[in-house]
């Protein structure tokens, strides 16, 4: 199985793939497209973002989609729960991580990682927004989610895959790791998160990157 993942290692999606990957122990090629330094000019996604996975001359794109198809397309531990209803609770949380959680974390981090790193200051009554918002749905969703060992019961599954590299951008802000003070599950759940090898064979250096270095920062 030949796979190329096009992406920036720092995208939280490319990240939810790779993760997939690793912790099915899938041989890729990783074709960096640093998109925030170079634009997206590389990307053959038909809205110009990243991940695409390509396999077998054909090219995947939108993260959920390309982790089902490794699921279904390659080998390694099954990433999904055996029952139909596990199966509908993966692909919910997903939906709701992509919808209601990731678009207030991405606006969160943007201010107080991005802006910093790109000589900039944070917006901070818009970050306060984002926290307040992240308060609600944070609590919305380990209401639903991280009651076992792992998001969706007790196999670690796409989910937690897909939640990860968005909870280790979380946590860089002050706002974040204040949320995960009074979020004692979710919090116990990062713990355990962060002790695998996939997360640590993902890690990336902001600061590595030209559009980090133009600023001194
Ligand atoms: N719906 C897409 C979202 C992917 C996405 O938002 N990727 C970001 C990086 S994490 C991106 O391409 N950003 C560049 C841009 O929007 O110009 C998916 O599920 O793959």
């Amino acid at each position: 199985m030949s796979l190329t993942l096009h992406g920036a290692a720092y995208s939280a999606y490319t990240r939810i793939v790779r993760l997939v990957l690793e912790e099915k122990a899938l041989a890729y090629e990783f074709e960096e497209i640093d998109f925030i330094s170079e634009g997206m000019g590389q990307s053959a996604h038909p809205f110009a973002k990243v991940p695409v996975l390509a396999h077998n001359g054909q090219r995947f794109f939108e993260t959920g989609p390309i982790c089902l198809y490794l699921e279904e397309a390659a080998g390694g531990p099954a990433l999904l729960p055996d029952d139909a209803a596990g199966r509908a609770q993966v692909r919910a949380a997903i939906a709701m991580l992509d919808h209601y959680i990731w678009p207030d974390i991405r606006e969160l981090v943007t201010q107080q990682v991005f802006a910093p790193l790109a000589g900039g200051w944070p917006d901070d009554m818009l970050s306060e927004r984002m926290e307040a918002r992240l308060a609600k749905s944070l609590s919305a969703f380990a209401g639903h989610y991280g009651g076992g060992d792992w998001l969706v019961g007790d196999r670690f599954s796409l989910a937690d895959c897909h939640f990860a590299p968005m909870m280790d951008y979380l946590m860089q802000t002050r706002q974040g790791l204040a949320l995960m003070e009074e979020r004692r599950a979710l919090a116990a759940w990062w713990a355990r998160m962060k002790k695998r090898d996939s997360l640590a064979a993902t890690a990336f250096s902001l600061e590595a990157y030209p559009f980090a270095a133009k600023s001194g920062a």
